[in-house]
């Protein structure tokens, strides 16, 4: 159960954040709407939100997953993979020292970098992607810090995905939603998957989020299939995120 979720406003300089799509220019009142929509999403789901003002000089600081890995036990504040992205980490640091009661927060140190979007835990284990943002020795720092709170931790080889969860993603009931990038991975096999076809890839990045599966609007097949299987969904437009590669994990850290 996620109790909790911080998030962060969109800055004005959103549109000159990092991106490897070719999707054009995000439309800045369309972005805030599209976020506010978000935030009603998890409300619905249950959460009561923290929001953040934006962060001017950090066109990327809404991707907030990124900068932490938050759970019941411990939050680690991450090293961010992308040298823009790393002054992000302040905000988060001072609000879970501010709000949350953390014992300790943990931090990941250079060389060590590692983005939040990387880590995807599956009941007590953490599956640690190494993209071009996470360098082993983030993973390791990382696998050690969790592993000290009595988590595992298992490291995946990626090839193409700027994320972990851009390709792979839980949503419980032992189900993962899965790219083909992912999909013959051994370590993935002990769950169903189902498979996200070639031009859905960008939903494989649903979220569960208590009673609710939140996915982007306009995957129709993956629609169909979760409905089938009885999944309550909620879908946002997510087009505006989507340009800057962006996806619905990305948007908040959830937690207990
Ligand atoms: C970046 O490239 O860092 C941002 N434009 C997008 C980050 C998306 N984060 C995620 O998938 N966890």
């Amino acid at each position: 159960m996620f109790r909790s979720a911080i998030v962060r406003k969109p800055c004005k300089n959103f549109s000159k954040g990092l991106t490897t799509s070719s999707l054009g220019l995000p439309n800045y009142e369309i972005v805030l709407e599209q976020h506010e929509n978000y935030i009603k999403a998890l409300r619905k789901c249950g959460l009561e939100i923290h929001i953040l003002e934006a962060g001017e000089k950090y066109p990327d600081s809404t991707f907030v997953e990124d900068i932490a890995i938050i759970n019941e036990k411990c939050a680690v504040i991450t090293n961010p993979g992308a040298q823009s992205r790393k002054g992000e980490v302040h905000a988060i640091l001072k609000i879970l020292n501010d709000k949350y009661n953390y014992e300790k927060i943990e931090r990941i140190e250079a060389p060590g970098t590692l983005d939040g979007g990387d880590v995807m835990r599956i009941n007590k284990c953490y599956y640690i992607g190494l993209s071009s943002r996470t360098n082993k020795e983030g993973a390791s720092q990382l696998a050690k810090i969790l592993g000290s709170y009595g988590f595992t931790s298992q490291v995946v080889e990626m090839k193409e995905s700027l994320h972990l969860k851009s390709g792979v993603n839980y949503i419980l009931d032992n189900r993962l939603l899965s790219i083909d990038e992912f999909r013959d991975n051994p370590l993935f096999q002990k769950f169903e998957i189902i498979q996200v076809e070639k031009d859905e890839e960008y939903a494989a990045n649903c979220i569960r989020v208590n009673n609710y599966l939140i996915m982007p609007k306009g995957y129709n097949n993956l629609k169909e299939t979760l409905t089938k299987l009885n999944y309550i969904i909620i879908e946002l437009d997510m087009s505006e995120f989507k340009k800057m590669d962006g996806g619905l994990s990305c948007l908040s850290l959830r937690f207990p």
